[in-house]
């Protein structure tokens, strides 16, 4: 089989979908069912109907885009990853895994190739945590890890409920129905930006995934006595700002410690009320990220952050409030695909780096209800998550390439 990945094309198309963002270009800011994620969403499917393929949406916005088998009726092959992107990111983030598996599909379709099992790109509904304080919300609801019931619960920092935000997008299904049926998916691979260093400094073109780190994330809501910062003398305070500031680096310290490399934790919000710089915090709300390649160290980690928070609670008079968001298990991709992808490698003698993914992705979670894999691309200086975010165009076709052909071999 000779596949061609049109760069040209698949490079402007990275270009275009950057361009729409709440923010000016380098930045790209798409937050889930904002103005910029439903023009992106608009013209994602404008690009995938040109292609040929028949596109549809759930009531939560996951959108498949659809090239048939010739067994129609048979388990499909998944490919896709997400285009929502949090505040100040950068434009290839989900983005090459979106268009990149667009790509690599119409490639096969170019070159004649007719799978058995059909081929959908997905397109995930909020792969970020940013509006709903939960990550990889459309994936949940696929692989049934979140249920509809707690998604109706969850509201974003303006109090509107996903039901509510969703509706008013055009999503007004029922959310039960997005969960799918077992069986659904024979494979699904996610082609992703490595979102590390790893790649660019071993100088290895292309990272395949064998295991997705277990996430977990918090609140740690702290009230205190709050004010007036000329008033209240220094002995009679309980500053829950103080109190918050003891506590992140007690998050720090228990991720340190924990014995591994692999443990991280991080407090990337950190909300304080009143907010004025005359009154002495009363309240914080802190949202705190944890993850570990092994599930039993991280919920000591988890257990050690809370013992912390609460001694610091006690020796300072505040009140602490610790709100579990998620706490989900590592996942394995499988080794069938595994040797799918590093088959296709060793074919065009790319070097491959088997690894961990540090940062999640909507395959830890369709890794619940069918085989995955991943496969990676260096980015610049592994910085991910920022503006200078960065994959070379030789990067993209040549992952592009790979998961083409390895689209081929699982879906004959
Ligand atoms: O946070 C993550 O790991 C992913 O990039 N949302
Ligand atoms: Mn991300
Ligand atoms: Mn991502």
């Amino acid at each position: 089989m000779s596949l061609t990945i049109n760069r040209d094309r698949l490079l402007s198309e990275i270009e275009a979908l950057a361009s729409i963002s709440e923010a000016e270009p380098p930045v790209v800011t798409r937050i889930v069912f904002s103005p910029s994620d439903l023009k992106a969403r608009g013209w994602m499917k404008a690009c995938c109907e040109e292609a040929g393929l028949t596109v549809r949406e759930d009531a939560v916005g996951n959108t498949f885009a659809r090239w048939d088998g010739s067994e129609p009726a048979a388990s499909v092959v998944g490919t896709g990853s997400h285009i929502d992107a949090i505040p100040n990111a950068g434009k290839y983030d989900g983005v090459v895994g979106v268009l990149g598996g667009l790509e690599a599909i119409q490639a096969l379709r170019q070159s004649g190739f007719r799978p058995k099992h059909s081929i959908e790109l997905l397109i995930f509904t909020a792969e970020e945590p940013t509006r709903f304080g939960i990550g990889c919300l459309g994936s949940r609801l696929l692989s049934g890890t979140l249920s509809a019931d707690a998604a109706r619960k969850l509201t974003d920092n303006g109090g509107a409920t996903l039901d509510e935000v969703r509706r008013e997008a055009g999503f007004t299904g029922e959310l039960e129905q997005v969960k799918l049926p077992g069986g659904y998916y024979k494979a699904f691979i996610e082609l992703h930006i490595e979102q590390g260093p790893l790649l660019e400094r071993q100088q290895i073109p292309l990272g395949i995934v064998t295991k997705i780190a277990a996430p977990a994330s918090l609140r740690v809501l702290i009230e205190g006595s709050g004010g007036h910062a000329g008033g209240v003398l220094m002995p009679d305070r309980h500053d829950a700002l103080c109190a918050a500031a003891e506590m992140i680096l007690a998050i720090e310290s228990a991720a340190r410690t924990s014995g591994a490399i692999d443990t991280v934790a991080t407090v990337g919000i950190c909300d304080v009320f009143p907010g004025a710089v005359n009154s002495i915090p009363s309240k914080v709300r802190l949202s705190v990220d944890i993850r570990d390649t092994d599930l039993q160290r991280r919920n000591i980690v988890m257990r050690t952050i809370e013992a912390a928070c609460h001694s610091i609670s006690a020796k300072r008079q505040v009140s602490t409030h610790n709100e579990l968001l998620n706490a989900d298990s590592p996942a394995d991709c499988a080794p069938a695909i595994i040797e799918a992808l590093s088959q296709s490698c060793r074919r065009h003698e790319l070097k491959f780096l088997p690894m961990v993914s540090r940062a999640y992705h909507d395959s830890l979670f369709i890794a619940r209800i069918a085989p995955v894999a991943m496969l990676f691309i260096p980015c610049r200086n592994g910085y991910s998550h920022r503006p200078d975010e960065h994959a070379s165009p030789e990067d993209i076709v040549r992952g592009t390439l790979v998961l083409a052909e390895t689209l081929a071999t699982v879906s004959r």
